[in-house]
């Protein structure tokens, strides 16, 4: 029978890596089986965006009578729903909501803590560009009964897991628990995610450089001497880079996880502390970015490192392949010098 042909489910990969330690009780396997639902549930509104106005009446209701809700609303209702009574999570938090979203009284309280941007680059959905979904998945600090802020509010670094979607000209999952980073392509005639992108490692240095440059008079000095020397010729460094910015932060690190090099968002006179939360987007990328083999930085400290004190604070955000990440950093330091 030919080997050529690799027919890992994502389900399957989860259960293997449940039998890889022995004590498991399936109970994380489980959170991340139904995360996966919850992603297919959104891929299958993502991929009809487009259609609501044309299946929908003038006064934005679609076929059903229901009425047509945002996207990234549906999204964030869809993870909630799919996730609250699993029995897996004690507390979940979102960029769409403002306070911590408990699990209803009704259901199991478990040990674990979703936080997610359910539909990244949503701005971005009318013109059909990639958008995407993040998230990470902490273990409770506090001991039983609802989780509280302080479950959600811990340092990158203590995750156990974290994932990302992409609903792009294919849909893929990506995770990581630890133990490499594992990418899954979905087959919709049959509503499978299949194994496509084995233990992904990014490039030491790359020559791509993604971040809005428009924002580049109101950049600091070392932020500007950067980029300036990314676009300088010297061939054998690889320099210039090329500029890729889709404007959808899933989509952008993505491309560059896979071909090498850095995306920024950076802090700037209208954005002190970047635009990027440290919770929902920056801690989960930068927690795959680092098993993939790369770096993620606030420009001077490690993304992992960061203790959020709110469920929304932002940070800048410096990430990709290790040795352009630490040029970054190198600039920033020198500042104005
Ligand atoms: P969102 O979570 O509201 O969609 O905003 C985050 C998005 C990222 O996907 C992207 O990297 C960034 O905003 C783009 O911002 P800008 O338009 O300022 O370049
Ligand atoms: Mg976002």
């Amino acid at each position: 029978m030919s080997d050529t042909i690799q027919l890992m489910t994502l389900g399957h990969h989860i259960e293997e890596g449940e039998r890889a330690h022995p004590g498991a009780t399936g109970d994380f396997s489980g959170l991340l089986s139904n995360l996966a639902i919850a992603v297919k549930l959104i891929w299958r509104e993502v991929s009809k965006a487009g259609l609501l106005d044309i299946l929908g009446t003038t006064q934005k209701e679609n076929s059903s009578g229901d009425k047509v809700r945002k996207l990234d609303e549906f999204a964030d209702e869809t993870i909630y729903k799919a996730m609250q009574r699993g029995g897996h999570l004690c507390a979940m938090a979102s960029e769409e909501n403002e306070g911590l979203l408990a699990i209803p009284p009704n259901y199991p309280i478990g040990k674990y803590v979703l936080v997610y941007d359910p539909l990244d680059g949503s701005s971005n959905i009318d013109a059909n560009v990639s958008i995407g979904s993040i998230f990470g998945i902490y273990r409770r600090v506090t001991p039983a009964g609802p989780g509280t802020l302080q479950d959600c509010l811990q340092p990158g670094y203590k995750q156990v897991a974290a994932a990302y979607t992409i609903y792009g000209s294919s849909t893929i999952f990506v995770y990581c628990t630890g133990n490499g980073v594992h990418g899954f392509t979905l087959d919709p005639s049959v509503g499978e995610f299949l194994l496509s992108h084995e233990n992904m490692r990014t490039p030491r240095q790359g020559r791509i450089y993604s971040v809005n440059e428009g924002n580049s008079s109101k950049w600091n000095e070392g932020m500007r001497n950067y980029i300036e020397f990314l676009k300088g010729d010297d061939e054998p460094t690889g320099r210039p880079y090329s500029s890729r910015y889709i404007g959808s932060l899933v989509a952008d690190f993505h491309r560059n996880l896979l071909y090498g090099g850095i995306f920024m968002y950076p802090s700037d006179a209208t954005h002190p502390y970047g635009k990027l939360r440290i919770l929902y987007e920056a801690s989960p990328l930068a927690f795959i970015i680092e098993h993939a083999g790369g770096r993620a930085s606030d420009g001077s400290r490690r993304i992992l490192d960061l203790v959020p004190s709110s469920l929304h604070q932002k940070t800048p955000l410096f990430i990709g392949s290790e040795e352009d990440v630490r040029k970054a950093e190198e600039f920033l330091r020198k500042g104005g010098d």
